[in-house]
């Protein structure tokens, strides 16, 4: 089989009703699982976005046992939430990939928030693309490519727009510089939500 290669912009995917309803299921995901503050492997650093996750399985970072998926949230204890329907519905109409997602990475920026440049590297299934949805401020995303050091191409992704990060762009460095404070009323006060999506095992 193949699937879609690459890197796929979608300018606008949700519509402003669509983005409020995404808005509001994650507020119902961060009633049931709080948003927390991630820090870094070794260091124990503070992120500067706050997370959380839904799904059978949730991206967590920690100190001591630094990047990893685990099925219960690391405050509460509890199981994630559910994926969206919403979510499970874009990663079938743009994943192009036959199992489903197993983890919705919530990341919550604020306006001094940023995401050093990364891949993502903790999913067993690469063959999966990673789905990622933006709601509220702009924010200047980068992306490069599979060597820290290759030439990178900054844009702006704004409230609505999807990206799926697929073939040799999965594993592309990509980032988040700076978020556009004000540039989005969709989130009273502010801010910036992203949503990825994921599948982490490989499905038998
Ligand atoms: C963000 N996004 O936009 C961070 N990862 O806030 C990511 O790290 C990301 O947009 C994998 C695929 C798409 C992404
Ligand atoms: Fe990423």
């Amino acid at each position: 089989m193949t699937y879609h290669q690459g890197f796929r912009f979608f300018s606008g995917y949700f519509d402003r009703a669509a983005q409020v309803a995404l808005l509001a299921a994650v507020r119902d995901i961060v009633a049931d699982a709080p948003l927390y503050v991630p820090t870094m492997p070794h260091t124990g650093k503070a992120m500067s976005v706050r997370m959380t996750n839904a799904g059978a399985l949730g991206w967590v970072t920690d100190r001591d046992s630094g990047y990893r998926y685990e099925r219960l949230h690391p405050v509460t204890g509890n199981a994630w939430p559910a994926i969206p329907a919403m979510l499970v519905c874009l990663w079938r109409n743009v994943a192009d990939y036959p199992a489903f997602p197993e983890a919705c990475l919530v990341n919550v920026y604020d306006s001094k928030s940023r995401l050093g440049s990364h891949v993502d590297a903790d999913e067993h299934d690469r063959n999966a693309p990673v789905v990622s949805v933006s709601l509220g401020d702009d924010a200047v995303f980068h992306i490069g490519g599979s060597r820290r050091s290759d030439p990178k191409t900054r844009m702006v992704l704004r409230s609505g727009d999807v990206v799926v990060l697929g073939g040799e762009a999965r594993l592309a460095y990509h980032g988040v510089d700076r978020v556009r404070a004000g540039t989005s009323d969709l989130i009273e006060g502010g801010g910036r939500i992203n949503l990825t999506l994921r599948r982490v095992t490989v499905a038998s």
